[in-house]
């Protein structure tokens, strides 16, 4: 008899857990179906490398539209699928952003969280379905202790913090209530190449990698004394897998419990690219300046593929600060402690801090160097940077 191929649904399946996921589940043998919201232009970027001719019958990706506000939708995706697994990555996940629109953040990542465990409900699937809740250190927020662990005390800092703490506690209440295989995982920051734009080392690593080429000026950030326990995508997402294949669902911190500021994030990419930064002031009058440049480790990385434009001359002031980037409430500190991930689950991080930097460098410097060669070329360049 033919083994049952398993299902899996991912909601935020073209966010960047989601398309390491979903690579890692395919790789597993499961059928991944993902909810994609409709968008005025394709948003499926990250994941293209995976996709699959809708007409081909074998495929084992396949995409739904939908959207964590909508619970008709969701009821319907998750009966058509009837997954084994359900992995809620869906959220409004930028905490500045979560300041401008609280009200769509709670709903989403919220309720839209409530949403999803009583579909699971109404449909019956609550005792055959295990449910994995993307879950943050942002809880940890105005942090009670260090380092953090599952028992530490939560107070969120931010409205998204605040709506994750609602879908904390309704996944654990709905474990308790029902007898749910539902989990939490309690990630720290976790980076990519797949990063998105905005997020503070991503924005670093493709600032830098575009000022070599001549593509931008400068790098204005906010508060570069924040700490952060960073580590990689690809890592983490093998834990939210490893969460739901337990006898019994628990939540766990994922953490690489190692901590560095972002001026320290900021000295140690620049240096890959052969810029050696000083830092000079303080307060809104802090500057990241050139202490020196290494034009040719800047070319070997380029490897002949592009010409160096920049002339970094001592002095030169790349990186400032810009009050617009500060947050009304900060969460200046997190550590995490993974003890019980590394004990019970078994999980260990293989990509060290200092490779990610690296291979988000990279990445951004193969980007920076394509679109300086269309720009030279007289081609059109996404030039967007916030
Ligand atoms: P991203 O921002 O990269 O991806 C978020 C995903 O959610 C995207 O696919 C996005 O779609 C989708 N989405 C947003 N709003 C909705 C909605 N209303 N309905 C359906 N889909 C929606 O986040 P990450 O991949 O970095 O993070 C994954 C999850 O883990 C998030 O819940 C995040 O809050 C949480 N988390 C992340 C950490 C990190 O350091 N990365 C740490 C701890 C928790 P679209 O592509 O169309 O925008
Ligand atoms: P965070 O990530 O808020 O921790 O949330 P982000 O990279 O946005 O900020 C990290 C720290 O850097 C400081 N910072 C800046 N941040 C941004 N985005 N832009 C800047 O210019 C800038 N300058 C300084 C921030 O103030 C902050 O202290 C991420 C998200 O992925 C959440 O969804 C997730 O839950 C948490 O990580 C864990």
């Amino acid at each position: 008899m033919a083994s049952h191929m398993k299902k899996a649904l991912i909601t935020g399946i073209t966010g960047q857990d989601g398309a390491y996921l979903a690579e890692f589940l395919l790789a597993k043998g499961y059928e991944v179906h993902g909810l994609k919201r409709r968008s005025s232009l394709f948003n499926t970027d990250r994941i293209d490398h995976l996709y699959q001719d809708p007409h081909v019958e074998s495929r084992r990706l396949i995409l739904h539209y939908g959207d964590l506000t909508d619970s008709t939708n969701l009821i319907r995706v998750m009966q058509e699928v009837r997954p084994d697994e359900i992995y809620n990555l869906a959220a409004q996940s930028h905490v500045k952003v979560s300041f401008e629109s609280p009200e769509y953040t709670a709903n989403s990542d919220a309720l839209g969280t409530l949403r999803l465990l009583e579909a699971m409900r109404i449909l019956g699937l609550d005792k055959q379905t295990r449910f994995y809740q993307a879950s943050t250190s942002e809880l940890y927020g105005l942090v009670q202790e260090t380092p953090q662990t599952e028992k530490t005390p939560f107070y969120p800092r931010s409205p998204y913090a605040v709506a994750k703490l609602y879908g904390y506690w309704i996944t654990v209440n709905y474990r308790e209530a029902y007898g749910m295989y539902a989990c939490n995982g309690i990630l720290f920051n976790h980076e990519s190449p797949m990063r998105g734009e905005t997020f503070v080392t991503r924005k670093i690593t493709r600032a830098l990698s575009r000022i070599v080429l001549g593509l931008q000026d400068k790098l204005f950030l906010g508060n570069m004394n924040a700490k952060r326990d960073w580590g990689h995508a690809k890592d983490y997402v093998e834990m939210q897998w490893l969460m739901l294949q337990q006898d019994t669902p628990d939540d766990y911190v994922i953490a690489t419990g190692r901590q560095f500021s972002v001026r320290q994030f900021v000295t140690i990419a620049a240096a890959e690219l052969g810029i050696e930064l000083d830092w000079r002031g303080k307060g809104l009058e802090e500057a990241g300046v050139v202490a020196g440049f290494d034009a040719a480790l800047l070319r070997e990385k380029l490897n002949g593929s592009c010409q160096v434009h920049a002339n970094l001359v001592p002095g030169t002031e790349l990186v400032a600060v810009d009050p617009r980037y500060f947050r009304p409430t900060e969460v200046e500190s997190l550590l995490g402690d993974a003890t019980k991930a590394r004990t019970k689950l078994g999980w260990t991080p293989r990509i060290s801090f200092e490779d990610m930097v690296r291979e988000m460098v990279r990445e951004d410097l193969t980007l920076a160097a394509r679109d300086e060669v269309c720009k030279r070329e007289g081609f059109k360049v996404y030039d967007y940077h916030e």
